[in-house]
């Protein structure tokens, strides 16, 4: 049956989840696995960082239980798997002359041959914030725009050798943003540093890895057939009132977290905005680098999670120095709390924001995140977590929108739920869950809830046959 703004029959639905994220099943699991540290797990070793003091090594044990967990999905009707590939565990000390970890190797590819058996399109993100530590030891990780380039590459052809002729869909980088500014302005998220002048630095060698990762795919591995893009945050930007300021503000907003990175990208320049701002704190591409970043990403990768009120004159230049509200001007809330206070379930902002990106990109769009923490999850029964209507809702609301933006003319291709499972939730540690599946992290018993469900039912209603 075809229905009004029905979804296109090849439409690549699934969940999206991180390496660092799920992998680890503990200290001793991790090191006979062969990889490496990662600046998470330095991270974690600082007192304070971590909410509730947990460990990225010691979460989901996907390095385990992946055979049981791509079956799971594969039952929740999913057609298409978006995972990270741990930089780490296939390069332990990350550099491009050091030595590949061929245990590791195995992994990925065997994780791979099991979505291709199951019916399920593998959508490999590359650099997933897990940073090889001794690239951190070495020349400060992303702060070195040459040195990390370099490394950076290697580990993409690594990649793209082993796995292209099986993978035919790749990320470069998992938000861009949040890595520069989550790990080098805030200094919330590792390696933790707090400047005004590294977030610039860092986004910039990040594109510039980016554009050179796109290259060698582009030129060296043509004959697979893929397409390699990159994916970025970036929530809603509503004006907070009809005054020219925070009109203006709410551009300067979507500026800073999606311009920063999709206007050198798709239009070949940094955002108006950020070089005002910035001055020369902000780095300029060489013509090599516009050349190369020009066409480097085939399609817009997008992880959306809410919408915000956006208010004029904040010192926050991360955020294009703007106020970012939940309450209107009546004092009322755009929408019901979650876990994480910067996540509230706002559906509507969802097909403008698809709506802006296509009109400002031109690019096809892939959604490769969206999902919700329900508020106190962690704290319910495990009967009340697992009926999770808060997260339903949620769903329901913004898979409507992604209807609605494609009835508007958006080319939408995809669809990732943010998260198979609850996982590390980075610096919150496990207290808020993700997941269309409970973890009991205990017994690492893994129990559908009724999200998951909702969302296999969703799909087969909506994609047309
Ligand atoms: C994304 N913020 O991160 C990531 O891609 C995931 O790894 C993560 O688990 C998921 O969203 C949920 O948080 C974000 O502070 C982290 O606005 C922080 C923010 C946004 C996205």
């Amino acid at each position: 049956m075809t229905r009004t703004n029905a979804l296109r029959k090849d439409f690549i639905w699934g969940f999206a989840t991180a390496a660092a994220q799920i992998e680890g099943g503990g200290e001793d699991k991790e090191k006979a696995s062969g990889r490496g540290p990662s600046i998470w797990d330095y991270f974690c070793d600082k007192p304070g960082k971590i909410a509730d003091g947990s460990k990225v090594n010691d979460t989901c044990d996907f390095y385990t239980h992946w055979k049981e967990d791509l079956a799971m999905m594969k039952n929740l009707g999913a057609n298409s798997y978006r995972f990270s590939i741990s930089w780490p565990r296939v390069i332990p000390l990350g550099g491009k002359d050091d030595p590949v970890n061929e245990q590791g190797l195995q992994f990925y590819s065997d994780v791979i041959d099991e979505c291709l058996r199951l019916g399920m399109t593998p959508f490999v993100t590359l650099y997933h914030w897990d940073l090889p530590l001794e690239l951190y030891k070495r020349y400060g990780g992303w702060l070195n725009k040459e040195r990390s380039t370099e490394d950076f590459v290697r580990y993409a052809r690594l990649a793209f050798e082993r796995y292209g002729d099986r993978v035919k869909d790749w990320i470069t980088f998992n938000e861009p943003w949040v890595i520069a500014a989550l790990g080098h302005s805030a200094g919330a998220f590792a390696p933790g540093h707090i400047s005004n002048t590294e977030p610039w630095i860092v986004g910039h060698s990040l594109l510039v890895a980016h554009a050179h990762a796109a290259k060698v795919y582009h030129d060296e591995f043509a004959q697979d057939g893929g397409v390699i893009g990159i994916t970025l945050n970036g929530d809603w930007a509503e004006p907070y009132d009809s005054s020219p300021e925070n009109i203006k503000a709410a551009q300067d907003k979507m500026d800073a977290a999606v311009g920063w990175f999709a206007d050198p990208v798709y239009l070949g320049t940094y955002p108006e905005s950020l070089k005002v701002m910035l001055q020369d704190r902000l780095p300029e591409f060489t013509p090599e680098e516009i050349a190369l970043l020009k066409d480097s990403s085939d399609f817009y990768g997008c992880n959306f999670y809410t919408t915000n009120m956006i208010k004029a004159g904040a010192d926050d230049e991360v955020n294009g120095n703007t106020h970012l509200l939940f309450t209107r001007p009546d004092g009322t809330y755009l929408g019901p709390e979650s876990q994480m206070g910067w996540l509230r379930d706002v559906p509507w902002g969802f097909r403008k924001h698809l709506n802006y990106l296509y009109k400002r990109y031109g690019k096809p769009i892939y959604i490769t995140e969206n999902g919700y923490a329900v508020k106190g999850e962690n704290d319910m029964s495990p009967q009340d977590a697992i009926n999770d209507t808060d997260r339903v809702n949620y769903f329901e609301g913004y898979l409507g929108a992604v209807r609605d933006a494609i009835g508007d003319g958006v080319d939408i291709r995809s669809y990732f739920a943010w998260s198979c499972y609850d996982n590390f939730e980075w610096a919150s540690g496990f207290t808020p869950r993700f997941g269309c599946v409970r973890i009991d992290y205990e017994t690492k018993k893994r129990t559908v809830k009724d999200s998951g469900r909702f969302l296999g039912q969703w799909f087969e209603e909506n994609i047309s046959v």
